[in-house]
């Protein structure tokens, strides 16, 4: 730290986002620009975000990165291309280095995009520290060039990324729109994935040819979810998730060599959650699920039946690990005596609850 005078510092919190029609593919690898429109939601900044700090003055010699109060030894391709862009735009007396400061309130191995809610972070900082010019669109372009999903961190609430135009990011609704909304991450596996999205979808892109027929109906299924979702319409909202998340995994699986996300944890709470959803023996959905380059599922579900899916969790996942929540549930599993599937002890390594968020917040 620096005790020059002209030390100057902007703090900025983001929070990951979770795809509900995901991104997989882009047109040019460089700007990161996708071959498909994406929409997700952003989570609640209370219970899960990057916090990056960006500092300036004359007296620094090089750029420096901070990660969880360790310096890196070098800044990533991506970092310093994200820097390198805002050094173009702006005015060259205001920007010489910056030290980088940033660490997550979430274990990387959460399960959790780490990388979204860092990039949109970081750029948001910047470009505050910096007054760079049309803030809003520069701090999108600045994450998406950072990691393509971090454009969707840049806002809150519901937000589709577009593949037109600028390629930027808009807010669909505002997390206010459907507050009784919950999502649920459980954590089957917190390992690295064996292939990084980065490299498995430039793979899908060159071999798998269901891809082609997913771009084509993607604007549809869009279309079709922002109805459901203005209706908070959570039958429709359901299916329409749980087919896209599928849809993504048989991209994958259609890639040479196939790139598999799911595993067998995964394939038991797809199971579970249809059991559940029709076990009342009506039409009414309860619980969706998607996966995203990983096994770990993101359920959503409103708010009046998280205690009773918690329930079947605890009854279905049984596990001494410390991290899931020990307090006793309702035995919920009586009431639904039709759902006849195998209990899978200690495969649980986490559960996060949480919620639709308003976005980034600038601290300092
Ligand atoms: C998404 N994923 O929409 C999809 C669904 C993973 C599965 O965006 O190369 O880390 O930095 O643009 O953003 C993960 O890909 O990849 C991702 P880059 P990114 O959330």
């Amino acid at each position: 730290m620096s005790n020059d005078t002209d030390h100057r510092s902007v703090t900025c919190q983001a929070s990951p986002n979770i795809a509900l029609i995901k991104y997989w593919g882009k047109r040019d690898d460089e700007l990161i620009i996708p071959d498909n429109d994406s929409l997700s939601i952003t989570l609640d900044l209370n219970d899960m975000h990057s916090y990056t700090t960006v500092s300036t003055s004359s007296s620094m010699t090089s750029d420096t990165f901070y990660f969880e109060g360790i310096q890196q030894t070098k800044l990533s391709r991506r970092m310093e291309k994200v820097l390198n862009e805002v050094r173009r735009r702006a005015k060259d007396s205001e920007m010489k280095f910056v030290e980088i400061r940033s660490h997550n309130t979430f274990p990387a191995s959460s399960g959790l995009a780490s990388s979204a809610s860092a990039y949109a972070s970081l750029a948001i900082a910047l470009t505050n520290l910096f007054h760079l010019d049309d803030p809003q669109s520069t701090a999108a372009y600045l994450a998406r060039i950072g990691s393509g999903s971090a454009v969707r961190s840049v806002y809150g609430g519901f937000v589709r990324w577009s593949s037109q135009g600028e390629c930027l990011s808009s807010c669909i609704y505002p997390a206010e729109h459907w507050p009784e909304l919950r999502l649920i991450v459980l954590i089957f596996n917190s390992s690295k994935k064996a292939v990084s999205s980065t490299d498995a979808m430039q793979r899908t892109r060159e071999t798998s040819t269901l891809f082609q027929a997913r771009l084509s109906t993607i604007n549809d299924k869009i279309d079709k979810l922002i109805e459901a979702i203005k209706n908070k319409d959570f039958n429709t909202f359901a299916k329409i998730v749980m087919m896209d998340s599928s849809q993504f995994h048989a991209v994958c699986m259609d890639t040479y060599p196939p790139v598999i996300y799911l595993n067998e944890q995964s394939k038991h709470l797809i199971d579970l959650v249809h059991a559940y959803n029709k076990a009342d023996g009506n039409e009414t959905m309860k619980v969706a699920y998607t996966f995203d380059a990983g096994p770990n599922p993101f359920c959503f579900i409103r708010e009046e039946h998280v205690e009773e899916f918690l329930g079947l969790l605890q009854y279905f996942y049984p596990t001494t690990n410390d991290n899931v929540r020990k307090q006793p549930m309702a035995n919920t599993v009586e009431k639904f005596p039709s759902i006849n599937l195998a209990i899978m002890p200690n495969v649980l390594e986490g559960i996060v609850s949480t919620k639709i968020g308003s976005g980034p917040k600038i601290i300092s």
